[in-house]
């Protein structure tokens, strides 16, 4: 009999505590920065759920592309008897890859969203009644404790995620994930890749306004988890390539001189006229950057995939 497991390792009020550290330490810094992370209240998920079908934004598809031609490979690979995803959201792109992973026997998906997980683990429990499925509600920017899975192990982090994290915070969060690896583990890693500005900044700044509305809704976040008395519509959408440092950055830009009230803080937080608020990066990345990324945290890529267009790759990478 197969079974459904939740644990949760991130104490209760945890989330919230964090939130409050960010929140002082980003509006009260200069220049003023939020961590993405903040985004995916339920409105921010269904947002970027909407975001992943918009024409613009390529990154999703990409993905999926290559999962769907490389599900096979990656299998014969890894041999891989446990599956264990990091930011799994819905789990819906992982979908090819459990088709795919005839040995498999345990699916250990993390996430901070405890509906999310709920949600993946019944459907999952119906499609393969003899999966384990271990979910744990854990933040993967911390460092993870695993309960005990059969190897070998593949661990999966996909979506372009990685390039969310500042590049000191990406060596860390790399050296963190080669040390759950054993021997004969894998590690599956998505990362988006450098193009075009046009197509990138379109991804970021869609017709439709879907992101910019994604992007606000950090504000709504601070307001309900902090009350803070945030309005949104003093905010403007902004998405820059900096070609230097090959990241999008998201921002909202100030359009009128405000000061705001962070009741829970006991915080007021002044932003000038045209001020910026960094909300996010989203790194883009070439082969030989991801592979000296990996090297340095002790894993060695080998293999390299891209969707026919080159637009994004997947790296499998061994300790
Ligand atoms: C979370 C990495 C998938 O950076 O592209 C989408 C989040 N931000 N549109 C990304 C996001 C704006 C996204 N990922």
């Amino acid at each position: 009999m197969s079974t459904l497991q939740f644990t949760r390792t991130l104490p209760e009020d945890a989330t919230g505590a964090a939130l409050r550290a960010d929140v002082r330490a980003g509006l009260t810094g200069s220049p003023k920065t939020l961590p993405p992370k903040w985004f995916y209240d339920a409105r921010g998920s269904a947002l970027f759920e909407q975001i992943t079908a918009l024409a613009e934004y390529y990154p999703t598809r990409a993905e999926r592309e290559i999962l769907l031609d490389r599900a096979g490979e990656i299998a014969a690979a890894t041999g891989a008897h446990t599956l264990i995803e990091l930011g799994s959201g819905s789990s819906d792109k992982t979908r090819h890859l459990l088709d795919a992973l005839t040995e498999l026997r345990m699916y250990v998906p993390v996430d901070v969203s405890e509906t999310a997980l709920r949600q993946a683990g019944q459907a999952l429990r119906a499609e393969r009644p003899a999966l384990d499925v271990h979910a744990l509600i854990a933040d993967f920017t911390a460092p993870l404790t695993l309960p005990e899975t059969p190897g070998p192990r593949l661990v999966a982090f996909l979506g372009g995620t990685l390039g969310n994290l500042l590049p000191a915070e990406r060596a860390t969060f790399l050296a963190s994930v080669r040390a759950l690896l054993s021997p004969g583990d894998a590690l599956l890693l998505g990362t988006d890749l450098v193009k075009d500005e046009r197509t990138l900044v379109a991804a970021y700044d869609d017709a439709a306004g879907v992101t910019a509305a994604f992007n606000k809704n950090v504000l709504e976040v601070i307001n309900r988890e902090l009350a803070a008395d945030f309005d949104p519509d003093d905010f403007s959408h902004v998405a820059r390539w900096d070609a230097e440092r090959e990241w999008i950055e998201m921002r909202l830009r100030a359009r009128t001189g405000v000061t705001v009230k962070i009741r829970e803080l006991g915080l007021a937080v002044e932003f000038a006229v045209g001020e910026e608020l960094r909300t996010e990066i989203s790194a883009k990345f070439r082969e030989d950057g991801v592979r000296a990324e990996l090297a340095a945290a002790g894993l060695t890529q080998t293999h390299w995939w891209t969707d026919a267009a080159g637009r994004f790759a997947l790296s499998l990478a061994r300790v």
